[in-house]
């Protein structure tokens, strides 16, 4: 009995640890047939029935809502809901920025204005001029974080393109509008922002930032590492300790490089476009060597 326990055991346990997570294309039959060009999309639940939706940003083709069903295929409701949006799209990111339960939309476009679509629970207004962000931008990653804790989510935007233009950091002042503070607080990047992340790599308890760049059009950079200095304002500790700071999470490190090298290095997946893959760049991951002490 034993012996049969242990076999179990050993086989349970060799499966599990070889065994591979696969991955099935259901796109079309769940009714996400879409033929645009697709730069960004999100998931989440525009009508919090537990079930996570999907909004998709084109570039130059309209937008698309697709709510879903009962875990059993979508329906585009973009129309419908107010966010059959049409521009030059990037990015787009999803977070609750007033608090009323209903989670709201930022779009990034590419030299074009910046689209803050506000939910009311069965439909989207358009908030950006209301919110004080009607602003050009070229981008891009967009992040929803609470960079100085006072309970409002602010936003991110990381602007691509040539020439450079600076990143935008959107503090929510009262839940209805916003200021660009990212020159006041020291995210003085004006590299050619291509994706940013946002985690607490030091253990502070507050959001410090990543930027995944370009420095000259086409030569990917190294990234730029931010501290949240927890005072409304950030480092950049790129240079000086950014990959040996005591007590950084591996995890953390490891995702965060694991996905900005993904995007740099695969330019036609991160733009969906049908460029010349960097075959040359090799992704690679990027480890604290004091956490292995
Ligand atoms: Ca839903
Ligand atoms: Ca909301
Ligand atoms: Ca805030
Ligand atoms: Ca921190």
């Amino acid at each position: 009995m034993k012996k049969t326990y242990l076999i179990l055991s050993f086989i349970f346990l060799t499966k599990f640890i070889f065994s591979q997570v696969t991955f099935t294309d259901v796109s079309v039959s769940l009714g996400l047939n879409d033929a645009g060009n697709g730069q960004g999309a999100v998931f989440l639940d525009v009508d919090s029935d537990g079930l996570l939706d999907l909004y998709l940003v084109n570039n130059g083709q309209v937008n698309k809502l697709w709510k879903n069903n009962s875990g059993t295929g979508f329906t585009e409701i973009a129309a419908s809901w107010g966010v059959n949006y049409s521009g030059p799209g990037r990015g787009v990111s999803a977070g609750d920025f007033d608090n009323d339960g209903n989670i709201d939309i930022m779009i990034g476009n590419f030299n074009a204005l910046l689209i803050l679509f506000k939910s009311t629970g069965s439909g989207f207004t358009n908030y950006t001029s209301t919110a004080g962000i009607a602003l050009s931008c070229w981008g891009g990653s967009i992040n929803w974080f609470d960079y100085n804790k006072d309970g409002k989510l602010d936003a991110m935007l990381g602007n691509d393109g040539v020439p450079y233009h600076y990143n935008y950091l959107f503090r929510n002042d009262n839940l209805s509008s916003f200021t660009n503070v990212a020159y006041t607080s020291g995210l003085t990047d004006s590299a050619s922002t291509l994706c940013i992340a946002t985690a607490d790599i030091d253990n502070d308890n507050d959001m410090d930032v990543f930027c995944g760049s370009q420095t000259t059009l086409g030569v990917y950079g190294t990234g730029l590492l931010y501290r949240n200095n927890g005072n409304g304002t950030f480092t950049d500790i790129t240079s000086t300790a950014a990959w040996s700071i005591p007590g950084v999470p591996i995890g953390v490190i490891l995702i965060m490089t694991a996905i900005w090298t993904y995007m740099l290095q695969t330019p036609m997946v991160r733009t969906g476009c049908t460029g010349i893959m960097e075959a040359v760049h090799l992704p690679k991951l990027l480890y604290n060597s004091e956490l292995l002490i």
